[in-house]
């Protein structure tokens, strides 16, 4: 089977996400960073960039070359709580999601294609979603394997969508620097010049004897990547705290038996959702908005963890019953939370041992190719299946 992986990289993240709630920076050089002589510069918005400012630039030097920049400090707490709303709409398109900071992640959708017409097509769809409800970019690269994917991601940067397709990898990376290899450092590079080289293609034409004498075992690596060869899987570490849908309608929806039909439909994306990653949840939540805008929400924690449609519909049809109808209801919605592994009594649903084993077997050949810095686990995953 096609192995395809989407790379999506938010465009100027912090800088962003500060220009989407002060209007009053939209469209203005902006600076994320302490401004402080010691200050440094986090992140820039595109506009700053033109002037030449830089992420981990002193902000000193970008004061310098663009002094009409409105410096901001770094707000994590806000980012980090982005990052989890871009992180749930991946959630929607594949299971198997690896964060690699706030503002990047890779998606393995090998094998979507059932669901979705094709990887281009969720790159896309995602891309749209993050405009729609987080009104932020992000550019995505579509790739057969995870260094062409990151690559691609940031080839028509900012709200880019990049497509590598394997027939197109030896014309694509021939004249990227060789430093865009993974692994290539300052060392490394220099290394490679003295051999003549500074492009992936010259890299992937090199004999990989010859890397190997001039640069090490990292020499047959590097050879594979120039060659568009990479098989380190994704590592799913990002699970969600909870699973939700919600709906808002064309037109208010009136009492209970109106609702029901609606509810069922969110449960079922939600119980769907929770089997696909192997979980269960013990909390149901109801939420109904009315017409008015006042938003309420009640919730119920169950005896025992569940994942099947029927039961979370009971729930929630019994939480929606006592909650008073007499407006307009313009958006409802159900969550589960309090996750846990799916239980061996729903063995037909139950991926966690497997899931494990597979996870764990994929960490250690990534560790045995790649030495084993390359992948660090995040506490997340190792709780998550105690
Ligand atoms: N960041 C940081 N210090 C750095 C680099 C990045 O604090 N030296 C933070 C700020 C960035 C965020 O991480 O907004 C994401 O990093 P990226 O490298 O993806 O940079 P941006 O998203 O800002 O810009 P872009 O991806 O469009 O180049
Ligand atoms: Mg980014």
């Amino acid at each position: 089977m096609q192995r395809w992986i989407i790379h999506v990289d938010m465009d100027a993240f912090y800088a962003a996400v500060e220009q989407r709630d002060n209007p009053e920076l939209r469209g203005r050089p902006v600076i994320i960073g302490g401004d402080g002589t010691r200050g440094v510069v986090a992140t820039a918005s595109y506009e700053a960039r033109k002037f030449g400012v830089r992420s981990a630039m002193s902000s000193v030097e970008a004061r310098r070359r663009c002094p009409q920049a409105i410096f901001m400090p770094a707000n994590h707490a806000k980012y980090s709580k982005v990052s989890q709303e871009i992180l749930h709409i991946f959630d929607d398109y594949s299971p198997l999601i690896e964060p690699l900071s706030l503002d990047e992640a890779f998606l393995d959708v090998s094998g979507m294609e059932g669901l979705f017409s094709d990887p281009v097509d969720i790159a896309r769809k995602i891309k749209e979603r993050i405009k729609e409800e987080l009104n932020l970019t992000a550019s995505a690269g579509v790739a057969p394997n995870k260094f062409l994917a990151k690559l691609a991601s940031n080839m028509q940067k900012p709200d880019g969508l990049m497509v590598i397709r394997p027939e197109q990898v030896a014309n694509i990376l021939a004249d990227v620097p060789a430093t865009r290899l993974w692994g290539v450092g300052r060392t490394m590079a220099q290394k490679l010049a003295n051999l003549g080289i500074t492009t992936i293609g010259q890299v992937a034409q090199a004999d990989p004897e010859l890397l190997v004498k001039h640069c090490g075992q990292q020499g047959y690596i590097l050879h594979q990547l120039a060659n568009g060869q990479d098989n380190r899987p994704v590592v799913g570490e990002w699970h969600p705290k909870s699973i939700g849908k919600e709906t808002t309608f064309a037109k208010d929806l009136y009492g209970l038996e109106e609702l029901k039909t609606e509810l069922w439909a969110l449960v079922e994306k939600v119980g769907w959702r929770l089997r696909r990653q192997g979980v269960s949840g013990r909390t149901v939540t109801v939420k109904v908005r009315y017409a008015s805008f006042r938003t309420i929400t009640r919730s119920r924690t169950l005896a025992v963890a569940t994942n099947l449609d029927e039961t979370i519909y009971r729930n929630a049809q019994d939480i929606l019953s006592q909650v008073t109808l007499n407006e307009g209801v313009r958006l409802l919605g159900v969550t589960m939370s309090s996750l846990e592994t799916a239980g061996s009594q729903m063995s037909l649903f139950d991926q966690g041992e497997e899931k494990i084993t597979a996870i764990a077997k994929a960490i250690d050949n990534v560790k045995a190719k790649f030495g084993e810095g390359a992948v660090t686990r995040g506490r997340t995953m190792l709780s998550r299946y105690r």
